[in-house]
């Protein structure tokens, strides 16, 4: 089965990309949407998502073109240096799947920073 025909269209970032629930947007371009989580773990929490279809990394690396994945990937490191997150540090986390954590099955990145970070435990 394609990714394009698991993917659920009503995810709550689905919505967000077709603009029926609304989002505070920190970066937008042709392919990457970037917004502020609903319930941020620390004082700067964006949510970094791809426009296509992807459920989680596991598609994004292997649907989504090389230069798709650079681009997107650029924009992570971007809208975290244009949020002044440089220095003194952030912290960039993808969950895939239940173990993982992952509750929206719509691929992103988050970007946590503001604070002094606590250690990352299984
Ligand atoms: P994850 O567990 O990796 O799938 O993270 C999903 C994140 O999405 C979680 O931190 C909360 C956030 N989130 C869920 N619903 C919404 C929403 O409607 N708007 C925004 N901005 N964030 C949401």
């Amino acid at each position: 089965m394609t990714s394009e025909i698991r993917y659920d269209r009503d995810n709550v970032f689905a919505k967000i990309l077709r603009g029926e629930i609304p989002c505070d947007k920190v970066y937008e371009d042709d392919h990457v949407l970037a917004f502020r989580d609903i319930a941020p773990q620390a004082p700067v929490h964006v949510l970094v998502i791809p426009k296509g279809p992807y459920i989680s990394l596991a598609d994004f690396s292997t649907i989504a073109s090389p230069d798709e994945i650079a681009e997107f990937f650029a924009a992570v490191g971007k809208i975290a240096s244009d949020l002044g997150l440089d220095d003194p540090g952030y912290r960039i986390l993808a969950n895939h799947g239940s173990d993982g954590g992952q509750e929206v099955p719509h691929f992103h990145v988050h970007i946590f920073g503001g604070k002094k970070l606590g250690a990352m435990l299984p």
